[in-house]
């Protein structure tokens, strides 16, 4: 990867581009990094759609090409107005797109889209890489009376994968139609991503009469059901599992163990989702929904073991799992839950107390963005009574403009919890990005100071500052109310510190 990265980097100082806008992102970190040694102007954002405007305005006075690097997904799709604007404006904005290698291509694997060409005509100049080769020479073909567009195929640090073979598969409503036998072996475990209201009532029908253990994420609105049946402990809890053929229902699983499917090739995946991707770049099967009722049945879990989760979030109730904890059992059976992108969804996943918080919870997971979070949320909370967000502080500043919408919604209340840890801390949970330099970590992080009190106010929204578990005691008032999150971050730093020791004691292969 670093060589690849390392030659389009070259290739930008032979086509004379010395100042670039990077918005970091777990895809594109090594760019980035590069980028930061390079002899070449960097300037760092979290908002893509910025990024690409300030690139273009730099353009126009220095007179030479600028670059803005994103990663993959919908933070690509972001630069698109400037790219626009440039071709408009005949301006050389160099967009450089970080994507998976192309073997994903369609399959729906996490933060996925369809990236080459994704600008259509507006660039004068665009090229899909995945070499080194491919990268010799490749702007020296670009005109510089209009925006390029580079997408680079970027592999994780030793990944050997099979191929992806992409399946035709029916719609989801088509799956249940005939309940047909097949003979395929057995399942040990079902995840359940998220599901629709209507599909959750197919897949209750489904796990009534399964026995063996069953993960399932908050979205798939299914675990007060599930009780104990629910594999307990989080990533641990999947860790600790050793079975050898999975079924997933519902959307891409948002678990680390999913992404480490990807290499786990002792392992069968089967999956049936609305989408009908298989959400994995390696071979696994997509099935009709149809044919697996005869699969489920099997022998008991045994795997509860939230306790661990428990302790910890009682052990260390300022961290933000801790205070995860506490609000999932603040927030009222019905309410429209929105779980955002990042480490709400996961931790929420992990700390929550499993109740009726859960009953009407929504994720926005078909590209894993941060962008636009809050207007999904107003969206899917606009008829309820009572509606709640759980997003990072830098996927709410992605969304400032969102409230807009409130004017025109029914009174109601609507609550934005924001878990404000200055910048995207979920980059120290990825294991490439453990050890950061003092100069990396606020580009890679976005690091801030911002308070979200004087936004609530703009908006004519009640504010709420949270830092101490009592705070938690005094009920909301009515209405809209933003409700801050200021973690202690030294008790969020020994909650992770915990797991992580966990992980080691159980892996036969400690971390060094
Ligand atoms: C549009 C878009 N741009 C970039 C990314 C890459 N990305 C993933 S998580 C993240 C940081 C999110 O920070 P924050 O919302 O504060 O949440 P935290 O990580 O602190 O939980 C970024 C930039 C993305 N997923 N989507």
């Amino acid at each position: 990867m670093t060589s690849l990265a390392a030659a389009v980097i070259q290739e930008c100082l032979a086509a004379g581009v010395d100042e670039c806008c990077v918005c970091a992102g777990s895809r594109n970190s090594e760019l980035v990094r590069l980028l930061l040694q390079a002899p070449l102007r960097v300037w760092h954002f979290f908002e893509e759609r910025s990024a690409g405007f300030f690139a273009l305005g730099r353009v126009r006075v220095t007179g030479r090409p600028v670059a803005s690097v994103t990663t993959s997904g919908t933070a690509a799709a972001e630069l698109f107005p400037s790219i626009i604007e440039a071709h408009y404006q005949g301006l050389p904005l160099l967009a450089i797109t970080a994507d998976r290698p192309r073997r994903f291509r369609g399959s729906g694997a996490p933060q996925s889209i369809e990236q080459a060409g994704l600008f259509g005509d507006y660039p004068s100049w665009q090229m899909d890489i995945e070499s080194e080769d491919e990268a010799e020479g490749c702007l020296e073909k670009w005109p510089r009376s209009g925006p390029a567009h580079l997408n680079v195929c970027l592999e994780e640090p030793s990944q050997t994968l099979a191929l992806f073979q992409p399946a035709q598969l029916p719609r989801w409503a088509d799956f249940f139609e005939d309940i047909a036998p097949v003979s395929q072996p057995p399942i040990d475990l079902v995840m359940l991503g998220d599901l629709l209201p209507a599909e959750r009532i197919v897949v209750q029908r489904l796990l009534e009469n399964w026995r063996g253990p069953v993960w399932a994420e908050a979205a798939s609105g299914l675990r007060p059901w599930l009780g104990d049946r629910l594999l307990g402990g989080g990533e641990a809890g999947l860790r600790r599992w050793r079975g050898r053929r999975i079924l997933r229902l519902g959307g891409v699983p948002s678990c680390r163990f999913w992404r480490d499917l990807e290499t786990r090739l002792d392992v069968d995946v089967i999956s049936a989702s609305r989408s009908g991707h298989s959400g994995l770049a390696r071979e696994s099967e997509v099935v009709e929904m149809a044919s697996l009722e005869p699969l489920v049945g099997g022998e008991p879990g045994g795997f509860d073991d939230a306790r661990g989760i428990a302790e910890k979030c009682a052990k260390f109730p300022l961290s933000e799992c801790g205070h995860l904890r506490t609000l999932s059992q603040k927030i009222p059976e019905g309410s429209a839950l929105f779980l955002g992108n990042s480490l709400c969804i996961r931790q929420w996943n992990l700390a929550a107390v499993i109740g009726g918080a859960e009953t009407n919870c929504h994720v926005m997971r078909g590209a894993n963005g941060i962008d636009g979070n809050l207007s999904f949320f107003y969206g899917i909370g606009a008829e309820c009574e009572e509606s709640w967000a759980i997003v990072g502080d830098l996927t709410a500043l992605y969304d400032l403009a969102a409230p807009w919408i409130r004017r025109q919604l029914p009174a109601g209340n609507r609550r934005i919890v924001i878990m404000n840890n200055g910048g995207g801390l979920i980059f120290r949970r990825l294991p490439s990005l453990k050890e950061m330099t003092l100069q990396e970590k606020p580009v890679i992080e976005n690091t801030h100071d911002l308070r979200f009190c004087a936004w609530a106010e703009q908006w004519g929204m009640g504010y709420r500052r949270i830092t101490q578990a009592s705070d938690w005691d005094e009920p909301l008032p009515e209405g809209d109310v933003v409700v801050e999150i200021l973690a202690d971050a030294a008790q969020s730093e020994d909650f992770w510190r915990a797991m992580d020791e966990e992980k080691r004691i159980e892996s036969n292969h400690p971390e060094p």
